[in-house]
């Protein structure tokens, strides 16, 4: 194996950023004080966290279903990022409470999941492929990873602990152990997180394990279907099986993971696994795998990822289909895929170094991901398409429940992805208001944003050294951004001989005091598809920043797909704080396709007459929030 690839940067953790920000702050209130609780109450309310006691009998109902588990798990996740900026005995105690449940539900051996102990104890293991065990697995190891990390508490993390070495136990190389890999992944990257804070490298190789069995011939979800009944293989057969002959890449199995380069099946489970896949190139120094990667990478934010930064277009596999192929009325970009988005570019980021990584969690972080909870942190889209007719509606609660813990963890731990440091560098990578503390040039350091980002482009960075050292400061210049100014006490700086893939990277003795401009121009954009993306052909979408915006009929009560914009139609960006929290709204002259001369025909041979007519567009991540009516992104243009 090559020697380890070290990343190239770290996060700043959650404990070392204080957000303090117009946008994010009342958002990460709401989701503590509104959203957290909301998901508590319909865990508890629907079963989910009851059913750890393992009282269910059967005939009872609600039956547990096999991925309840990851719900509360998520759910833990979440509140205890949420602790971590804010201290809140109560919640603490109700974690503690919860843990417990969840400690008791495990069996002897160290085995825990509710399902296939209480409702079907003889199917344990017996569909990897479907079954979800190990995806629990993984949920409840974040879950554990994260309150230990906030918390210094190892009830869960011993739990899980004890559950991972069961697991280990099973699955391996060795002759005595099963060979597989989880359906639906997401135990990888778990794995690397109980590694990372246990020490223990066994989970880091049971974690490469897994990720290397994926994609072996014969297929481990082929294998263990001899062993399925027909009912219990009815739903694997309908994924798997195809005309051209068993096909398991709805989980990411055609290909070893190593030798990919589309991205395929269920757009969540590709997230996590390449997530995996850069956790544990990371830690094992595998350039295999992060080639692997990048390619992946490639696939999917050149030719299969909307402008929101919704992924997967497809409602059959919830996932994705072909290039290019990204319908809007019928897209799914499930809130969860957005998400995971996140999570792989993330971990891309501090491997690389690079802005495209950023640029790519800003979009979906802005759109993709965050439209799907409402303002009032109580309802969620699971499906995030990019037209509706009017009738999608963010929902109180799914029966397939994964998409509200997951918006939850994310918010509540975004303090974690403005930041990252190395010895000689530190990294802003979003331009979110507030502080960090980090360590750089053997000096701690205390950065403090002030801005009014998404809405304006301009930021006063303070760069506070505890001592004066020489280090580079990297601002990000955003892929959306076509012309930035940068000032530092004052003196105006050129960007091109800074530019570093994408950041701005300012090398100097910095001391107390130091004060950096940064300066985004944020006009408003019209963006354009590549032309092979037919169902945005002939159309623009409006961006402002990191913002896209939508079309809805609560401002415009019209049919939005006879609303034609002009390519020289002049676009202003109004900030109306009445409006859906306070957002800046697009305004411009449009025009609208008239049919009061159509007399009743359905067809002619002249062209429908147009009219002039006043647009309204707001951001996509708030739309559904007024009188119900048609949306839509992409606007028919001249
Ligand atoms: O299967 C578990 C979760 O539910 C997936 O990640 C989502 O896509 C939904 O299927
Ligand atoms: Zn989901």
């Amino acid at each position: 194996m090559s020697p380890k690839t070290n990343r190239k940067m770290s996060p700043v953790s959650l404990a070392q950023v204080v957000i303090d920000d117009g946008f994010w702050s009342p958002r990460i209130e709401t989701n503590r004080i509104k959203t957290i609780p909301h998901e508590y109450k319909q865990c508890k309310d629907t079963g989910r966290i009851d059913a750890f006691d393992l009282t269910w009998q059967s005939g009872e109902e609600p039956v547990p279903h096999y991925f309840w588990d990851s719900d509360v798990a998520k759910w833990i996740e979440a509140a205890s990022y949420s602790l971590a900026t804010h201290p809140d005995p109560e919640l603490d105690a109700l974690l503690d409470e919860v843990i417990e449940k969840i400690a008791g539900a495990q069996q002897p051996d160290g085995y825990l999941n509710v399902y296939f102990t209480v409702v079907e104890p003889d199917k344990r293991w017996k569909n990897l492929g479907m079954w979800h065990e190990l995806y629990c697995a993984g949920h409840l190891i974040e879950a554990a990873v994260a309150h230990y990390e906030v918390t210094g508490k190892r009830r869960l993390l011993d739990v899980m602990c004890r559950y991972a070495d069961y697991i280990a136990s099973v699955f391996g190389p060795n002759p005595d152990q099963r060979c597989g890999a989880p359906g639906h992944e997401e135990i990888e990257l778990a794995l690397v997180l109980l590694y990372r804070a246990t020490g223990n490298r066994r989970y880091l190789e049971l974690s490469k394990f897994f990720i290397d069995q994926r994609g072996q011939k014969p297929s481990v979800f082929q294998r263990e279907l001899e062993h399925l009944s027909d009912e219990d293989a009815r739903i694997n057969r309908h994924f798997f099986d195809k005309k051209e002959g068993f096909d398991t890449s709805y989980c990411q199995d055609h290909l070893p993971v190593r030798e990919q380069s589309e991205v395929v099946g269920h757009a969540v489970r590709a997230m996590y696994l390449y997530s995996g896949m850069a956790d544990v190139a990371v830690e094992t120094g595998d350039e295999e795998l992060l080639r692997a990667c990048r390619r992946l990478w490639d696939n999917v934010c050149r030719k299969r990822m909307y402008v929101t930064g919704g992924i997967g277009p497809s409602r059959h596999n919830e996932g994705f289909t072909k290039d290019y192929d990204l319908p809007n009325e019928t897209a799914y970009a499930e809130t969860c895929a957005a998400i995971g988005l996140i999570f792989w570019n993330q971990r891309m980021l501090h491997v690389d170094a690079e802005a495209r990584y950023a640029d790519i969690i800003e979009k979906a972080l802005y759109n993709g991901a965050l439209s799907g909870v409402s303002l009032d942190g109580e309802k969620f889209f699971y499906v995030n398409p990019l037209a509706s007719s009017g009738d999608h509606h963010r929902q109180e609660w799914f029966g397939c429940a994964c998409c509200p813990p997951n918006i939850a963890r994310l918010i509540a731990s975004l303090g974690g992805y403005i930041y990252s440091e190395n010895s000689a560098d530190a990294y802003i990578h979003l331009y979110i208001s507030g502080q960090g503390e980090l360590e750089v040039a053997g000096t701690q350091l205390i950065i403090s944003q002030e801005s009014r980002y998404p809405w304006d482009g301009e930021i006063e960075i303070k760069v506070d050294p505890a001592k004066a050292a020489e280090f580079g400061l990297n601002l990000r210049l955003p892929g959306w951004c076509r012309q930035a100014r940068l000032w530092v006490n004052g003196e105006e700086m050129e960007i091109p001989p800074l530019l570093r893939s994408g950041y701005a990277r300012i090398l100097r003795r910095w001391q107390a005091g130091d004060v950096v401009k940064l300066d985004l121009a944020m006009p408003v954009e019209r963006v354009v598809a590549h032309p092979n993306v037919s169902q945005a052909a002939g159309c623009v979408a409006l961006s402002r920043g990191p913002i896209v915006f939508c079309l809805e009929e609560a401002d415009n009560p019209v049919p939005l797909h006879r609303i034609v914009l002009p390519r020289d139609a002049e676009l202003t960006a109004v900030y109306d704080k009445e409006l859906l929290g306070g957002v800046v709204k697009i305004q411009g002259e449009a025009l609208l396709v008239d049919d009061s001369d159509w007399d009743g025909e359905l067809y002619r041979f002249q062209a429908a007459n147009m009219r002039p007519y006043s647009l309204t567009a707001v951001p996509y991540y708030a739309w559904d929030h007024r009188k119900p009516g048609e949306m839509r992104v992409w606007i028919r243009s001249l």
